[in-house]
């Protein structure tokens, strides 16, 4: 069952697609949730989470993308629920114009890993906090691969985090894009100098 109340911040806006694939119901949903800047062109980074119970932690990758004007891609693929729908969607990535994975998931997290199995794009792993063990079991299940299939793993719920590292992968091949992170840069170092004038005052 979907709770698409937790999936929708309100407001006006940018999208990112939100996509539900569930090949046996044969259950498609597409709704949009808004951002806070404008990305404009098709989609470079993929956010795949394993329940829509996920995207509330996970949506902060897509809002760090949206400050950079990198338009996203969200959905609900599950590893162990839907595991033909995420080959099909990995695998045929790359041609489908996606340059970074962002996959989150709790509890027994193997999404970011298989994933990763099926594609060269650079993956990076978000451990969401379940309801048990602190989000360790999704922190350990996603940061030790085997050799020879690297996950790039990011913090318990540190969606954030990922956007901004997958960010900076693109940043890579693109100068403009640069620029904003080294901006970005600046503005984390202003903000933490002032932390010093709260404590004196
Ligand atoms: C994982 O199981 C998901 O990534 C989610 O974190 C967790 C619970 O899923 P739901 O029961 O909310 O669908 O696969």
């Amino acid at each position: 069952m979907l709770h698409r109340g937790h999936c929708l911040p309100p407001t006006t806006g940018p999208t990112t697609s939100i996509t539900v694939l569930d090949s046996e119901a044969k259950t498609r949903l597409d709704f949009t949730t808004n951002m806070t800047k404008q990305p404009s062109n098709k989609p470079l980074v993929a956010i795949l989470m394993g329940s829509d119970s996920d995207w509330p932690v996970m949506n902060a990758a897509a809002d760090a993308l949206a400050e950079f004007g990198i338009a996203s891609e969200a959905k609900v693929i599950s590893a162990h629920r839907t595991p033909r729908d995420l080959e099909q969607y990995a695998s045929g990535a790359r041609e489908r114009g996606l340059r970074v994975f962002i996959c989150g998931a709790g509890g027994a997290a193997h999404l970011p890993g298989v994933t990763a199995a099926f594609t060269t794009l650079p993956v990076i792993g978000v451990p969401i906090m379940g309801k048990a063990l602190d989000g360790m079991d999704s922190l350990l299940s996603i940061v030790q691969m085997p050799p020879g299939v690297p996950v790039a793993t990011v913090g318990i719920n540190a969606a954030r985090n990922a956007g901004l590292l997958a960010a900076q992968i693109l940043g890579t091949g693109d100068d403009a894009l640069q620029k904003k992170l080294d901006q970005f840069k600046l503005k984390l170092a202003e903000e933490s100098r002032a932390k010093n004038k709260t404590l004196a005052a």
